[in-house]
């Protein structure tokens, strides 16, 4: 041994057993746990009203979900979206489950005062890390925290090929601050292909200029695979979309569209609309890192955030209390805060199960 070795380091060596053990199931452990367990995402829509932002989330689980948000056909007309309500769909695809919040939004622009209309939204979300840091710190934890945190926006953006208004940069800024924000192009059929493309890298510039942090983030972490399907990604935000909730059949082919003077849409077709990209890019290649980052970014922001309040305010009281109790005769009131917001969340909607074959 030479004398600047530590006298009990241990030397790491690396066996190859000589018969089955068998850890290697743990991959296959892990997975059934987390089947069973299934797994929770949860998305917001938010944008000025007339959008179709209510109409999108219908047709982006659309191959999934018969009926959502109350609507039992798609003749019924759609109401206007005056507070925010969460609807929970469970979809089961090959043994994976898979529970959805939607959470939808009323309409900027609605209101007398659009000052700050994206305030309730903004509450909302804070009150979700709220709940969940409150279930954290009980001393009886529950196992599996519901969680309820937002872990996507969908941000729709006015086709009007001019760009951002005041009110999208001041939302996009507040709401990319708190969470993962997508930005997207609303009623993208009422632009020609060009104008997509014109306007695409408006509001990109515009992105940069504002220097708005929206999802996915850029990370050394990535491999560089990751790294380059983000680049591919965040070369085509904001998707170009087209929502609808009717069926059209055309020659025994049966899709969601919209019907217009000059032919059909179909918004599923990658030559008309984006859609399928943003379906893919929710459910296919970013799911679980909306999920994650939600949690290690977002939430982990406004934990720290929390908690560093709640101990500033017990080390004051404690300064105050210390001190009153050198004055003679001291009675007086303290009041500590406790850091937290103490609202109630409302969580409603219900709950609709579908199984895809
Ligand atoms: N042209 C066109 N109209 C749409 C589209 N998506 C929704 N709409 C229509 O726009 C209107 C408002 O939709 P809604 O989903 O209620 O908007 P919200 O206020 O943002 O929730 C409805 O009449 C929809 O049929 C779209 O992609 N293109
Ligand atoms: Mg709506």
């Amino acid at each position: 041994m030479s004398a600047t070795q530590q006298p009990h380091q241990q030397q790491q060596n690396v066996f190859q057993p000589s018969s089955y053990v068998g850890f290697d199931t743990i991959t296959t452990q892990i997975e059934h746990r987390l089947l069973k367990r299934g797994f929770q995402f949860n998305i917001l829509v938010a944008g000025y009203s007339g959008l179709g932002k209510s109409t999108l989330i219908n047709t982006l689980f659309s191959s999934h979900l018969v009926d959502s948000l109350g609507r039992k056909s798609s003749t019924e007309p759609i109401t206007k979206t005056s507070e925010i309500s969460v609807t929970n769909h469970q979809l089961i695809e090959n043994n994976v489950r898979l529970n959805i919040n939607v959470v939808d939004t009323p309409g900027f622009g609605d209101q007398i005062n659009n000052d700050k209309c994206w305030e309730p939204i903004v509450r909302y979300i804070k009150e979700q890390y709220s709940l969940y840091l409150r279930k954290e710190l009980t001393a009886q934890r529950e196992r599996f925290i519901n969680d309820t945190r937002v872990h996507a926006i969908l941000y729709f953006i006015q086709p009007n090929n001019v760009g951002l208004k005041a009110v999208d940069i001041l939302a996009l800024k507040k709401l990319s601050e708190i969470s993962n924000v997508i930005p997207i192009i609303a009623k993208a059929d009422t632009l020609t292909l060009d104008e997509r493309e014109n306007f695409r890298k408006i509001l990109q510039n515009e992105f940069q200029y504002h220097n708005l942090n929206l999802y996915p983030y850029d990370s050394d972490d990535l491999l560089d695979e990751e790294k380059e399907l983000n680049n591919s990604i965040k070369s085509i935000i904001p998707f170009a979309v087209i929502g609808s909730e009717n069926e059209i059949t055309i020659n025994g082919e049966v899709f969601k569209g919209r019907r217009t003077r000059w032919g059909t849409i179909n918004v599923e077709d990658i030559n008309q609309s984006e859609f399928v990209y943003l379906r893919d890019f929710l459910t296919r290649t970013h799911l679980q890192d909306l999920i994650e980052t939600t949690s290690s970014i977002h939430y982990e922001n406004f934990r720290s955030k929390q908690l560093t309040t709640l101990k500033e305010n017990a080390s004051s009281s404690a300064r105050a209390s210390a001190h009153l109790s050198q004055v003679p005769n001291g009675a007086q009131n303290i009041s500590t805060g406790t850091g937290g917001n103490g609202q109630q969340v409302q969580q409603g909607g219900n709950t609709n199960i579908y199984k895809r074959a």
